[in-house]
């Protein structure tokens, strides 16, 4: 650090320089990734409360309200207006705190927790935080997890066992009520992740497409991740973690003795905590509603569709399954699906890459121009590489 401060306008000045190599969300090019540009709204929220924090919540009570209403709108949501949690700092924060329930409940050591081969990433580094094994599951030819698998990978050791609503890599979901199935009958904590579909499968239904059970109505289902910094247009960082009820919810709490309330109970992995994303994820719930939400769902469905059905037209280019929400895998037979990866980000694009194929993500800042500017470029890259 210098030892004589900086003008502040200098310092704008140089900030807007230094940061002009990044990917902007208005720009329509980071077209690979789950999150998007903040409501309007609860950007000038968030920034007005920055100085909220949870983790003091004796000072802060009125936040502990916002936070308790947040969670019903979400939990009703979610088909259970009983349900309790937090919002947290995003899916990874929520899965782990999922699994750390689950293993304190079960009050033993040697656990194992059975997930599908789809699971993010955020299950290995939780169980490997938490002392657990993780079991992967492999998947049925429609990218879900087989069921009769995770039956089969059940043990004496098993905690618990992870559906996945919205995968990662296409935006599956996994058979929850066959997985709530066999978590009754084992006695098992059963976890969903939905953290990116939380925020679209209802909107969906609304808008009649067929859409499986995964939420609290399926009665197995003990937690369930969704993140307001996707697909819910909040502010970074906000995650949510739903418990079925409040048992569930208080089963990682600590105490912590002298904070200004007095004795308080901590029931998240963190202990300061953002009350700004709080109050922005209540913001933008109450202001844009489920009308809201089902039109900006409804937008990027149809962009979506637009997508898949272009995509196939390109030459040595096909989808890798037909999508269930607003991602789309790209696969090629005739090109390596790295260099055309590469390619894209050579003209400014923005994709994720997997294994075997690309995922785009028509994520709310995404407009049919960009679609299109994408679908253009990418037949230019095809070209180039098909000589
Ligand atoms: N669960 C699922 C199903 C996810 O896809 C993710 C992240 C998580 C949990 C973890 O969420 P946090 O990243 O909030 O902890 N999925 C995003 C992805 O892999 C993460 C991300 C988001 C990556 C934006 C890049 C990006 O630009 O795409």
């Amino acid at each position: 650090m210098q030892t004589k401060g900086l003008p502040q306008k200098i310092l704008l000045k140089e900030l807007e320089t230094k940061l002009k190599e990044d990917f902007t969300f208005d720009s329509g090019r980071i077209i690979g990734s789950m999150c998007t540009c903040p409501h309007p709204l609860a950007r000038k929220v968030y920034t007005r409360f920055l100085d909220k924090n949870l983790g003091d919540s004796g000072l802060f009570p009125a936040v502990v309200k916002l936070e308790i209403e947040t969670i019903q709108m979400l939990g009703t949501h979610l088909s259970n207006p009983q349900a309790s949690g937090h919002i947290v700092t995003g899916g990874t924060e929520a899965n782990t705190l999922a699994l750390w329930t689950a293993k304190k409940l079960s009050k033993r050591s040697n656990c194992e927790v059975v997930v599908p081969a789809s699971a993010h990433c955020s299950f290995d580094k939780a169980a490997d935080l938490l002392g657990l094994r993780i079991v992967k599951v492999g998947l049925n030819d429609k990218f879900q997890v087989d069921a009769a698998g995770i039956k089969r990978a059940i043990n004496s050791n098993t905690i618990a066992i992870v559906g996945v609503a919205g995968t990662t890599e296409l935006g599956m979901v996994d058979p929850i009520s066959e997985l709530s199935e066999i978590a009754l009958e084992e006695d098992l904590y059963l976890h969903v992740d939905g953290a990116f579909g939380g925020f679209v499968l209802p909107f969906l239904k609304e808008l009649k497409y067929d859409v499986p059970g995964f939420d609290f109505a399926v009665p197995g289902v003990s937690s369930i991740t969704i993140d307001p910094h996707k697909m819910g247009l909040a502010p970074i960082p906000s995650g949510g973690i739903l418990f079925r009820n409040e048992g569930l919810g208080k089963a990682v709490a600590w105490n912590i003795p002298y904070l200004s309330g007095g004795e308080t109970h901590q029931t998240t992995l963190v202990g300061t905590r953002s009350g700004a994303s709080v109050i922005a994820v209540w913001a933008v719930l109450k202001h844009l509603g489920r009308e809201g939400y089902r039109r900006i769902v409804k937008r990027c469905m149809r962009l979506t569709w637009k997508l898949a059905e272009e995509i196939p037209k390109i030459r040595g280019l096909s989808i890798v399954a037909e999508p269930v929400m607003n991602i789309v895998g790209v696969k090629s037979e005739a090109f390596d699906i790295r260099q055309i990866a590469q390619e894209l980000r050579l003209r400014k694009w923005s994709v994720s890459l997997f294994p075997h194929h690309i995922r785009i993500v028509l994520m709310p800042h995404v407009q049919e121009r960009h679609v299109n500017m994408f679908l253009e470029d990418l037949s230019k890259v095809v070209d180039k590489l098909g000589g």
